[in-house]
């Protein structure tokens, strides 16, 4: 290509936030692309040292990388994947700050030592921002993608900043990322709302070992063509100018126009695929590919420019200074201390303290599903950034259980809307809706159908605070209609609190009552971390024998309910005369205790947990010290599950204090819940089944 009939005569880049000549932009984009080549040297060079860590570089994809990195603005959100060390050579990162996250340091500005190179968090005024970054190949797509839609609500809902310039998200992706599942969710819903993100697709043709004719059967940009909407750009990525030109056009389309655009760059691989998996076990390509090295054309291009070999023997002189006595540098800095390792597992919440009015005087009780929409109601009428989204939740229907009904009457079909059924996008886009200050609240339609979304879950949204070193908390809820009910059959009743209760980070709330219900939901929003509301649909409108119990009278709006506090339904005295025990419970278990407790003459006493993360240890244990008998009750299956780990617990700490085995009562040990009702009846547990288990443990 001959640049000089390029029309590119001034050009603004942030990296130096200032208007440049051509020249000066090339010179710069030289030295940035010499310092990562510098960087893939070194490390090569130095890997007894740089290899204790895994770590990949951007070698042979740096054109199209500083062609982004360069263009983005402080307002923008990018999201770079584990090979694009140069997008944030080209954002301003110096070599230094990369360097600490190599060697994971304590002062590696992204996560502390705690993750892996290149692997980027990052919040700073006049930086573009960084949502924190996981391994997981293209599972940025979604969490990055949630943040243009983000950044969409905000504008059709009047909240959005006032900038001369409106925000973009970028998403980058490997070629071979890009036939996960997940990513297609994200391409899906940017199509479909028109949400204002860059995806770049840097194509190497490499998947590790894997050749791109073994694992896809198009390439991305035909691929695109089944994405209404999404307008491609098929590029040359080793071209610094075409591809600075390419990334330019479509940001300015995006700023503008608000739709979702996508840019297929074609690069080869000139490094190992990682420290740990090396080029020459098995490539055959590398010279092929090192004809097409990015560096050695943008030299060309500056010859071409008319700048002076001698001006770019400095450049590549300082560059190599720079980065070597970065390195040097680097290796000094201080590793994280021990107890480094106990910051920003959670983020403070405001809520310590009982506050409201349980139960104001002159209302009737309220069932459970109403308090929840009650609350949520609140919520929206007092917070603009509160949202809710589902499958099905929008104006039609309101959610399958009603939970969501007048909702989206009452705040419109934008605060309120349907999503495709897309359970990993209605989890993970919460990350980025509340990194752009949005308060997602959102659902899956039953706890049987949560595992498309656990990925997300666990790979990004539970991650999020503890990697990113405490910059990017993800303040959201999701709303979990769980639990077995009327024949509701194996794939709408499960119980899935083990398998959440083993996700660090998330908090889980499990109320058995609307009170509860409605002063747990106004914590989970006010609480700067994700929160998992489970609600038990048997106890939604209390129409099972036994739980009329869990409707309330409505508490008042004030009324809030801290996490890890439990709520004692039933007390009873020790007693020198008969023995005592205490049932640990929550959810439909709370019932189960109540109504066998009958059966006893004071004897029994109950503790609903009401969240099972944090969990009150405190009340548990005074509870046990107290009767010295104990049974933790579930719905679940027991073997390996939340009740039988809390037994353990429970055990452990209160051993001088028993005189029987905690006991832990739940479902049989079966696969799924069959839907025939005697069958259900056999597997789950009930009073009945309860009382003989109460009678047993009291003989001791
Ligand atoms: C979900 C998931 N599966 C597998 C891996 C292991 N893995 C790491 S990189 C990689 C290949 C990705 O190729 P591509 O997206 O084309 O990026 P490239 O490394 O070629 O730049 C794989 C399979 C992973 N990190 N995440
Ligand atoms: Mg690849």
């Amino acid at each position: 290509m001959n640049v000089k009939c390029l029309n590119m005569e001034m050009t603004k880049t942030h990296f130096l936030n200032k208007e440049i000549s051509l020249t000066d932009l090339l010179k710069s984009a030289y030295r940035l692309m010499f310092t990562a080549k510098t960087m893939t040297d070194l490390f090569e060079k130095e890997k007894k040292i740089t290899s204790k860590y895994v770590h990949a570089t951007s070698r042979g994809h740096e054109a199209i990388q500083l062609a982004l990195g360069m263009q983005l603005l402080p307002q923008d959100f990018v999201s770079p994947y584990y090979r694009d060390d140069s997008i944030l050579l080209g954002i301003g990162i110096t070599p230094y700050e990369l360097m600490l996250q190599l060697l994971a340091k304590r002062d590696d500005p992204f996560s502390g030592g705690r993750t892996y190179y290149a692997h980027p968090s990052l919040r700073r005024d006049d930086f573009p921002k960084i949502i924190h970054q996981s391994s997981g190949t293209g599972m940025q797509a979604i969490p990055t993608t949630g943040i243009a839609m983000g950044m969409k609500y905000k504008e059709e809902t009047g909240i959005a900043e006032n900038l001369d310039e409106k925000p973009i998200a970028v998403c980058s992706l490997g070629d071979a990322s890009c036939t996960e599942g997940e990513v297609s969710e994200a391409f899906q819903m940017a199509a479909l709302k028109q949400l204002p993100i860059l995806y770049l697709v840097q194509d190497n043709e490499w998947d590790i070992s894997a050749s791109a004719d073994e694992i896809r059967a198009q390439d991305i940009t035909q691929y695109m063509q089944g994405f209404n909407g999404i307008e491609t750009r098929t590029i040359d990525g080793t071209d610094f100018i075409k591809s600075y030109e390419t990334v330019k056009e479509c940001i300015k389309i995006i700023r503008e126009e608000r739709r979702a655009m996508l840019i297929h760059a074609k690069v080869p691989l000139l490094n190992h695929h990682t420290s740990g998996v090396r080029k020459e076990w098995y490539r055959d390509d590398l010279e092929e590919c090192a004809k097409n090295d990015p560096l050695i054309k943008l030299r060309n291009q500056l010859s071409e420019f008319s700048i002076e070999d001698s001006e770019v023997e400095t450049i590549e002189k300082e560059v190599a200074e720079l980065v070597r006595t970065d390195f040097e540098n680097a290796i000094l800095a201080e590793d994280p201390k021990p107890e480094d390792a106990y910051k920003h597992d959670f983020a403070p919440t405001p809520i310590t303290e009982e506050k409201g009015e349980r139960s104001p005087s002159g209302k009737i009780p309220t069932v459970m599903v109403d308090c929840a929409l009650f609350a949520i109601r609140e919520l929206m009428a007092k917070h603009p950034e509160a949202l809710l989204y589902g499958q099905d939740v929008g104006l039609r229907l309101g959610g399958v259980f009603r939970e969501a009904i007048t909702l989206a009457a009452q705040f419109g079909e934008k605060r309120v809307f349907n999503t495709p059924i897309q359970e990993a996008f209605i989890v993970g886009s919460t990350v980025g809706m509340s990194a752009v200050g949005l308060k997602p609240i959102v659902e899956v339609q039953f706890a049987d159908y949560i595992w498309p979304g656990l990925n997300q879950l666990f790979t990004e949204v539970s991650r999020s605070y503890y990697l990113s070193n405490g910059k990017w908390p993800v303040s959201m809820i999701l709303r979990v209609p769980i639990g077995a009910y009327g024949s509701g059959g194996p794939y709408h009743s499960s119980s899935v609190e083990s398998v959440l209760t083993n996700i660090k980070g998330i908090k889980i709330a499990y109320p058995s009552t609307g009170a509860d219900l409605k002063g747990l939901m106004k914590a989970a929003f006010y609480d700067p971390n994700p929160v998992v509301m489970l609600e038990h649909k048997g106890l939604y409108w209390s129409k099972i024998e036994g739980t009329e119990n869990a409707k309330t009278i409505e508490p008042d709006e004030e009324y809030i309910i801290p996490f890890g506090k439990a709520r004692e339904v039933l007390l009873c005295e020790n007693r020198q005369d008969k023995p005592t025990l205490t049932i640990i419970t929550y959810g439909m278990g709370v019932y189960w205790a109540s109504n066998a407790a009958k059966e006893f003459n004071n004897q029994i006493e109950i503790i609903d947990l009401r969240t099972l993360a944090p969990l009150d240890e405190n009340r548990i244990f005074e509870s046990v010290k107290k009767h010295n008998r104990c049974i933790v009750l579930t719905e679940e299956p027991v073997n390996n599950s939340f009740a039988q780990s809390l037994a353990a617990r429970i055990s452990e700490n209160c051993f001088r204090h028993l005189d029987a085995p905690v006991k832990v009562v739940g479902a049989k040990d079966l696969p799924a819940i069959p839907i025939n009702s005697e069958l259900e009846k056999e597997m789950l547990p009930n009073t009945q089944k309860l009382i003989k288990e109460i009678e047993q443990l009291l003989k001791y």
